[in-house]
C-alpha cells in the first residue's frame, strides 16, 4: 500500500470523504448546479473512461497515440538527454512508457496520481520493461502539490501532461496550473502537452455523445457514486446525458438534465430540480494553435515545437520556460 512505500509523499488516500460531501453540496445548491469533474473517476468511472478511449467516436486517444507513434524519435530528441520526466495525473502511465524507452538516458520518471494502486502497478511494470530506469511514484492531487520530489538540482525536468487533461480547466485555471508547474521548474525545463483542437462541432459532439452510450454511463456514474458514498437517492432514469459544443467558450460541456420536477435527497438536504434543469458535470476546452501559444506564453512558457495529425484534430506541443 501507499503507507508502506517510503518513496511516496503526499496524502495516503485520495480526497477525504468530507471534501467530497462539501463539494457535492456546494455544487448542487448553486444557481447553476454543478459537480467537479474530478469525481467522475472513481473505480467504476475510471473503467468506463478506458472504454471511452477505445470508442470510434472518441477520436482523442487514438489521434494522440497516432501523433506519438509517428513522431516519437523526434519528440524524444526535443526533450533532450538526462531528463527527469514528471507526469501529473499519470494514471496507468501507459503513454510515458514508450516515450521513456526511446528517450536518451532519462534520469528518472515521477508519475503523480491520487490512486496508489494504479501507480504501484505501473511501477512494477516498469521494473520488468525498463529495469535501469528510476521510477518514483508520488501519491497525491497534483493541483494541490507544492513539490513533487527531491530530485537532484541540475537535472533537467520535463513535465508530461498528455490526454488533453488541460481541457478540463478554464483558460484562467489552465494558466494558473501551468504557472504552478513553472514555479517548480528551472529555466530550460520543458513541458510536453497533449491538447485537443477546435474542429467541426459535429465531430466534437459525437465524441461526447457516442452512439454506444458509454459517455452517458460515464456521466451518470457520478450520480451512482453520490448515491453510494453519500447515501443519496438519485433516480438515474430521471436524468439524461447532454453534451454540446459551445463555440464562444470553445468547449464541450457535459450536463445531466432532470427529466421532471423532482426532489433528491443528498446527505441531509432535499435538492429541488425543475424539469429541464441541469447539473453541469464537465468542461472540455478545445484550443486553436493560436490560443494554445497564447496560454503557454501567459504562463511563462515558449513553444519550441508542435506535432499534429493530418486532420489537425489534435496537437502535441513542447515548450520550455
Ligand atoms: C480526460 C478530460 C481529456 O475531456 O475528453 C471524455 C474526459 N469526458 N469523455 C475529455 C471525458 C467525457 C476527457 N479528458
Amino acid at each position: 500500500s501507499a503507507k508502506e512505500n517510503p518513496s511516496s509523499v503526499g496524502p495516503e488516500e485520495g480526497t477525504p470523504p468530507n471534501e467530497f460531501t462539501k463539494d457535492v453540496i456546494a455544487g448542487l445548491t448553486a444557481p447553476q448546479k454543478t459537480l467537479p469533474c474530478k469525481y467522475l473517476y472513481d473505480e467504476a468511472g475510471s473503467r468506463i473512461f478506458e472504454q471511452i478511449c477505445e470508442l470510434e467516436d472518441y477520436y482523442l486517444t487514438r489521434t494522440e497515440a497516432e501523433i506519438f507513434s509517428s513522431h516519437l524519435p523526434d519528440i524524444a530528441k526535443e526533450l533532450g538527454t538526462g531528463v527527469t520526466l514528471i507526469e501529473p495525473g499519470a494514471g496507468n502511465c501507459e503513454k510515458a512508457e514508450p516515450l521513456l524507452a526511446i528517450m536518451e538516458s532519462p534520469e528518472a520518471y515521477i508519475p503523480i496520481d491520487i490512486s496508489p494502486e494504479i501507480l504501484l502497478g505501473a511501477r512494477a511494470r516498469f521494473e520488468a520493461s525498463q529495469p535501469e530506469l528510476l521510477v518514483r511514484p508520488v501519491i497525491g492531487d497534483f493541483t494541490q502539490m507544492d513539490r513533487w520530489g527531491d530530485e537532484e538540482p541540475g537535472n533537467r525536468q520535463v513535465v508530461f501532461f498528455p490526454g488533453s487533461t488541460i481541457g478540463n480547466f478554464t483558460h484562467q485555471q489552465a494558466q494558473n496550473l501551468l504557472q504552478h508547474f513553472a514555479a517548480q521548474m528551472a529555466p530550460g525545463d520543458g513541458l510536453l502537452l497533449g491538447v485537443d483542437l477546435v474542429k467541426d462541432s459535429v465531430v466534437l459532439e459525437r465524441a461526447y455523445h457516442d452512439d454506444r452510450h458509454v459517455t452517458e454511463a460515464f456521466n451518470k456514474n457520478l450520480l451512482r457514486r453520490i448515491n453510494r458514498e453519500l447515501g443519496a437517492d438519485f433516480d438515474l432514469d430521471a436524468f439524461s446525458h447532454r453534451a454540446f459544443y459551445h463555440p464562444l467558450r470553445q468547449r464541450v460541456e457535459m450536463h445531466l438534465v432532470s427529466l421532471k420536477d423532482q426532489q433528491v435527497r443528498v446527505a441531509d438536504l432535499s435538492i429541488p430540480f425543475l424539469e429541464g434543469e441541469s447539473i453541469h458535470t464537465e468542461n472540455s476546452h478545445k484550443y486553436t494553435l493560436e490560443s494554445l501559444a497564447s496560454l503557454l506564453n501567459k504562463a511563462g512558457f515558449q513553444q519550441k515545437h508542435y506535432w499534429t495529425d493530418t486532420n489537425n484534430h489534435y496537437v502535441i506541443c513542447y515548450a520550455e520556460i
